[in-house]
């Protein structure tokens, strides 16, 4: 816990989170003092999963767990995340948590933390090699491996069927671009292109993890196109609105008899879709990472040791085997 002026402080909360109804100005010396003071910038607000996120970071990171949290939602510019951290610096918090939008670009204000002495966590989204020794841990997915436990699910799922030497013809609607979930579900899939010259991906486009812009690039795809044997949506968000927009064109997506949808996250939402058999299979990405943020910080303050990264639990859902009771029984 640091020395910072207690007024300071809760204007900056006032700022950033407009919350109202409480005294602004608590004095030196009261309960507030002990608090642990996190500035943590959210990338945005684009998907059920990051509000999610969200809430679980906040509902962890809160007073009667010891904290004091100033949040910040970048609304997907990496601009404002640099702001955002860099006012946590001024404000000369305990620790910064950070969800990068992007993997480059970060190098010079994560300096400027060090410098301070103030140590970074990033969360869900990597940053590149060189950046490494500039946060102290990280917390997220594995999204490689949830995008090769997809692949290898579809060439089980084709080779059941029987269709392992037919042309597969595969739409992928990607993530934002040059982010560590758009690159991790990406590579498993091109890779496969070169081991099954029978796949193709026909249209690769970015639907920037979000329902509105999926639909949009999915209806052009499909006045070029209908021939269509595979959607590989990179979120749920993307795949409800891929799913919207074949519809729409007059498209089955049934695996059985139609459109195999792929998708990531496994949302409540993007489940009931997969009891449906909309979605044919649905990999987990676990927004539940406030346990292991507060884990980590908590050992921090004690010196002790902890691991500098940690992978969340994951685990995938396919239309054969989802049940009612198992969607009924997440958490988000
Ligand atoms: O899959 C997507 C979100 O970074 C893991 O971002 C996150 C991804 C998630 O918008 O829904």
């Amino acid at each position: 816990m640091k020395k910072l002026l207690a007024v300071v402080l809760c204007l900056a909360t006032v700022f950033f989170c407009g919350c109202s109804g409480e005294d602004p100005h608590p004095l030196p010396g009261s309960s507030e003092d002990n608090l642990i003071v996190v500035g943590f910038s959210q990338v945005g607000a684009e998907s059920e999963w990051r509000v999610a996120n969200t809430e679980n970071i906040k509902s962890v990171l809160s007073e009667e767990n010891g904290y004091m949290l100033i949040f910040d939602d970048a609304r997907q510019e990496q601009e404002n995340q640099i702001r955002a951290i860099r006012m946590f610096i001024q404000q000369d918090v305990d620790y910064i948590v950070f969800s990068p939008k992007v993997e480059t670009g970060w190098n010079s204000i994560l300096l400027e933390a060090k410098e301070a002495g103030i140590p970074v966590i990033a969360i869900d989204r990597y940053i590149e090699q060189q950046g490494e020794y500039l946060y102290t841990a990280y917390i997220g997915s594995d999204f490689y491996k949830e995008g090769e436990i997809a692949v290898k699910w579809l060439e089980d799922f084709l080779e059941k069927q029987g269709r392992a030497e037919e042309p597969i013809r595969i739409v992928h609607i990607q993530g934002t671009i040059g982010s560590t979930p758009q690159l991790g579900r990406t590579v498993p899939l091109e890779k496969a292109t070169e081991r099954h010259p029978n796949w193709e991906i026909t249209a690769q486009e970015c639907g920037d993890f979000t329902k509105a812009k999926a639909y949009e690039v999915m209806s052009s795809i499909l006045e070029r196109t209908k021939d269509i044997d595979v959607v590989y949506c990179e979120n749920d968000g993307e795949a409800l609105g891929a799913i919207d927009a074949m519809e729409e064109a007059g498209l089955k997506c049934n695996p059985e008899d139609g459109v195999i949808v792929i998708s990531f996250d496994a949302t409540r939402l993007g489940l009931e879709y997969t009891l449906a058999g909309k979605i044919a299979l649905n990999v987990e990405c676990n927004p539940l990472q406030g346990p292991y943020v507060d884990k980590v910080i908590k050992k921090l303050e004690r010196s002790e040791y902890y691991d500098r990264i940690s992978y969340v639990d994951e685990t995938y859902f396919d239309y054969q085997t989802i049940t009612r009771e198992m969607i009924d029984s997440r958490e988000y």
